[in-house]
């Protein structure tokens, strides 16, 4: 790798790259596997990203915590369970496309991947995904998907962002209020949001129509994240609770009260048909507010 000034290589492990950002606004961490961002924190605050102690750094496992990239569906397959669930691109190495940095508080790095012999055993279409992650005062994360097929196809996605937060008991959603949502644990029934989103149970919630912002309020360590996002019209809500995370061999038992995902989503309702040529965008960007 060229010299950087805020970039710096290294291996977690055997063979499996990563790189750690380190800039006047902000530090940052990224494994090449799933082009996934584990760490991010601007200069003086704690992270705003949740990472599990117990995450997995093998090839073909996503990292539990930070924004895995689900993609080119989001959860189970409709059509075979037995496919991975959430795609399968958290699951490979990713290559690292460049480096910018176009001042002492902003780093860009791009990685890109694309289909092969075994992405199309698993779905059936040529494609090129380009992620771009923008470290400075705030996270920028922007997957852009391009159909590099000859034909039409349909993918769903999402940014499925762990954010921290001091207790989740002491932690609610704003700017959610007033929209309908699908709720997993209840089969998917359709339910209606009146008011902030609070945690005393499992919540697995897909908001349907939404497509702005979010406001993490985190009572337990008097601060706000704030997700804002674009190409997407789906956020979905998850905390497991206490039971499924004491289940989840790559989870701390008492974990679930450390943070909640907000995904900015494209499934359900929010499906991405792109024709040859065409290019989709997802992006989320998280900071304190
Ligand atoms: O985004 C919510 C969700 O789909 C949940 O239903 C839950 O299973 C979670 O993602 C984690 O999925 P994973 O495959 O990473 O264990």
């Amino acid at each position: 790798m060229d010299r950087f000034n805020s970039v710096t290589s290294y291996e977690r492990g055997d063979d499996y790259p990563c790189l750690r950002i380190s800039n006047d606004a902000a530090d940052a961490e990224i494994a090449l596997h799933g082009a996934h961002v584990t760490q991010f924190s601007p200069e003086g605050q704690s992270g705003l990203l949740y990472l599990s102690k117990h995450a997995l750094y093998e090839e073909g496992k996503a990292i539990r915590g930070g924004i895995p990239i689900c993609w080119p569906w989001f959860g189970d397959h409709t059509e075979d369970p037995s496919l991975p669930a959430h795609g399968f691109v958290r699951n490979r190495f990713w290559e690292l496309l460049d480096i910018e940095e176009p001042d002492n508080h902003t780093t860009r790095v791009r990685l890109t991947t694309r289909d092969d012999e075994h992405s199309r055993s698993l779905w059936p279409h040529r494609f090129r995904l380009t992620l771009t992650v923008t470290v400075g005062d705030t996270l920028r994360v922007e997957l852009e998907a391009e159909n590099t097929d000859q034909n039409p196809w349909t993918c769903g996605g999402a940014l499925h962002s762990y954010l921290a937060v001091g207790d989740i008991k002491k932690t609610f959603i704003q700017n959610i209020s007033g929209l309908d949502y699908l709720d997993k644990p209840d089969g998917f029934a359709r339910k209606h949001q009146s008011g902030d989103v609070t945690f005393e149970q499992e919540v697995d919630r897909v908001y349907l129509g939404h497509g702005g912002n979010a406001a993490i309020v985190d009572k337990a360590q008097d601060r706000v994240i704030n997700v804002d996002k674009a190409g997407s019209k789906v956020t979905v809500i998850w905390n497991p609770w206490s039971e499924i995370a004491r289940n989840m061999k790559d989870m701390g038992d008492e974990d679930y009260r450390k943070f909640v995902c907000v995904e900015p989503t494209n499934a359900f309702n929010d499906l991405i048909t792109l024709k040859p040529g065409e290019k989709h965008r997802l992006s989320t960007t998280i900071g304190l507010s």
